[in-house]
């Protein structure tokens, strides 16, 4: 019996990786934005992986606010949460609320069932940058590189690879300073994400949605980071906007 059952995973498992080793679009960061434009894109028939650096994917999105686990969406972005058949109230003034525990488990759900790899537990600690073209992710396991072991990473090559890694933006940050390449912001670096304006870091999240450099894009508050965007701490659409917005970037750039 054990050795039937470490044998169906190991199996499984590898059949599973050896599929996805080269894909469409690597998105970095299992939080709202990544989650929603992975789905979007796998639907479309896209290969899609995404590697998340934590044991649970889902982001920023568990925790609502201040552990209050509610987050807020406004009217304009509820048809996303429809198309995952996530529930919600109204909050009046167009403001909606939904228990965030069914938010990250209905976005992991439905990136799942649309045919997306989600690759837990699993940190992306450098891209690969070739003839002016971010085309791959370097990857290694996250107790490797908690603990600080000398073990070498693995590469997944992409057609594009999408930043979603929240407020510290950190392949932007890799591709900056490692590839030293220069990005679409005003200054062609990265702006740093500026302090708490609700109303305007939404609306600045899906306007700071972009193609930063060819086979790079970003979204969520990764995208306010490079871009100078405001934070807007617990309200969600724009992520989902964002992600969205993002998705129908890298088809069109894809699908050419
Ligand atoms: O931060 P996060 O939820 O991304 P997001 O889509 O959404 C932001 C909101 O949650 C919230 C907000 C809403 O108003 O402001 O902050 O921009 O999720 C980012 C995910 O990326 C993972 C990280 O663990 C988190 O789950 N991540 C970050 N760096 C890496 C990574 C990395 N180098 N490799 C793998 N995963």
């Amino acid at each position: 019996m054990e050795e039937r059952i470490t044998s169906a995973i190991v199996r499984t498992y590898f059949e599973k990786l050896q599929n996805f080793l080269e894909v469409d679009l690597a998105i970095v960061g299992a939080g709202p934005s990544g989650l929603v434009a992975a789905t979007a894109l796998a639907k479309e028939g896209k290969k899609v992986a995404i590697f998340e650096r934590l044991l649970a994917p889902g982001g920023g999105v568990w925790g609502g606010g201040m552990l209050f686990n509610e987050i807020v969406i406004q009217e304009e972005a509820l048809h996303i949460l429809e198309d995952f058949n996530i529930s919600y109230k109204s909050a009046g003034d167009g403001l909606y609320t939904a228990d965030s525990v069914e938010v990250a488990s209905g976005l992991i759900f439905g990136a799942k069932k649309a045919g997306v790899m989600i690759n837990n537990a699993v940190s992306v600690e450098d891209v690969v940058c070739r003839e002016g073209r971010i085309c791959g992710v370097v990857v290694n396991w996250t107790p490797v590189e908690r603990l600080g072991m000398h073990v070498d990473p693995l590469v997944v090559m992409a057609k594009a690879v999408l930043d979603g890694t929240g407020h510290p933006g950190e392949i932007t940050d890799l591709a900056t300073r490692k590839a030293g390449i220069k990005i679409d912001t005003p200054t062609g670096k990265i702006m740093g994400e500026k302090p708490m304006w609700m109303e305007l870091g939404e609306a600045s999240t899906v306007e700071n949605t972009k193609r930063l450099y060819p086979g790079l894009y970003v979204s969520g508050m990764a995208a306010n980071n490079a871009s100078g965007g405001f934070r807007m701490g617990p309200i969600f659409g724009g992520m989902f906007m964002s992600g969205r917005k993002v998705a129908r970037m890298i088809l069109e750039d894809i699908d050419g």
